[in-house]
């Protein structure tokens, strides 16, 4: 299954700056020592399913870097540099395109002035590309990536991210070829018609972040009801602690570039 069998994944370290990553609202400031056990943790995890894990060193002029999906999609023919909408993040992608270019033989990018588009809005299935408009990713910027995926043979959908929610993939995570992760509140506008959807438990909503990385699903420690329900249906959960992350709004999926070029 193309969408979550990975051969490689691409982190990159937190840096000092990161106490000055964004958030929304202030509930505190990240501990760095913390933050890299966990990073540790989770590098782990996807190593210990086989993967090959390029880990990029500490970005100080960056203070979101850590959250490298957001400045790139991957997916098995090539992958496309974003265009962030975040000012304090748009470099981040053009950081990221040779390291890519290092795995992959075809590298686009979102190129318009007017184009804004992150990796947290884009959720790649099986059958199709999701992506979510947000407060960072715009109808231009879809529209790009739509025309740029289109002759590697994928079928774009927009659909909305709830207002208030940062990223699509905030509230989602997908299991498998069928299956989706969703909080009520996302799954209710009916983006997910067609795919079964396992919803996070009332009050468990920052575990919809999750990934799912090879045999594994990857979800932010905390959350047991969630952790029992994905158990009862049959996945395999590897919890890795997301407290200091979590104060600037990131998750499982935003650590890491997730893919497997065929090049
Ligand atoms: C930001 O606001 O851009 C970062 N503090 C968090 C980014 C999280 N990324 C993601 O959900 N893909």
């Amino acid at each position: 299954m193309r969408s979550y069998t990975f051969s490689h994944a691409i982190t990159r370290k937190p840096s000092t700056s990161i106490i000055a990553g964004l958030r929304a609202v202030d509930t505190g400031t990240p501990d760095l020592a913390l933050m890299l056990t966990h990073h540790a943790d989770y590098i782990a995890a996807l190593r210990a399913t086989g993967a090959e894990v390029v880990e990029l060193e500490a970005m100080q002029a960056y203070p979101d870097s850590v959250f490298v999906e957001d400045t790139s999609l991957c997916l098995p023919e090539g992958a496309v540099v974003m265009r962030p909408g975040a000012a304090s993040r748009l470099g981040e992608a053009a950081e990221m395109a040779p390291h890519l270019a290092a795995l992959y033989g075809d590298v686009r990018r979102i190129q318009g002035d007017d184009s804004f588009i992150e990796g947290g809005d884009i959720l790649t299935t099986e059958t199709e590309i999701l992506v979510g408009r947000s407060a960072r990713t715009n109808a231009a910027g879809v529209a790009e990536l739509a025309r740029l995926v289109a002759d590697w043979g994928y079928k774009l959908r927009e659909v909305f991210t709830p207002p208030g929610v940062l990223h699509f993939k905030t509230d989602c995570s997908l299991l498998d070829g069928e299956t989706i992760l969703s909080t009520k509140r996302l799954a209710d506008s009916g983006c997910f018609e067609g795919y079964k959807v396992i919803y996070v438990v009332d009050g468990e909503e920052a575990c919809a972040n999750s990934i799912r990385f090879n045999d594994l699903v990857i979800m932010p420690a905390g959350f047991p009801k969630t952790r029992a329900v994905l158990q009862q249906a049959g996945y395999k959960v590897q919890e890795i602690g997301n407290t200091e992350c979590a104060k600037i709004d990131g998750g499982m999926s935003c650590l890491s570039l997730r893919f497997a070029p065929t090049r």
